[in-house]
């Protein structure tokens, strides 16, 4: 059957058409005021990693000025950015979460 390629050119193929959604990078950014500990629980609660990968990636932020957080669809991505803006800016902190086209 017709296929469609990244390149919008058609090409023949035998797997059913599947199509993969734009992904999204949800990231986090450095400050210098946000407790370490804070980032932390916030890449546990909202992005559901172990301790020892949120302190990972809290460093990496930390010592490079952006981490990403996850991967996801746009909706999904959305809704945690929301979440954290809305978690950090509830207990005072100036953590800022954006998202980037992959
Ligand atoms: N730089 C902060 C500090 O020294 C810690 C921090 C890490 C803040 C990651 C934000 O996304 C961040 N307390």
């Amino acid at each position: 059957k017709e296929g469609q390629e990244e390149s919008g050119v058609a090409v023949a193929e035998s797997t059913p058409e599947t199509k993969k959604p734009r992904m999204y990078r949800v990231v986090i950014l450095n400050d210098d005021y946000t407790p370490m500990d804070f980032v932390v629980q916030v890449l546990k609660r909202f992005f559901h990693k172990t301790t020892e990968q949120a302190t990972k990636v809290m460093l990496q932020i930390h010592y490079e000025g952006q981490g990403t957080a996850g991967i996801y669809t746009a909706e999904i991505a959305e809704t945690k950015v929301v979440m954290v803006n809305d978690f950090s800016r509830a207990n005072d902190h100036p953590l800022m979460c954006t998202m980037e086209a992959e």
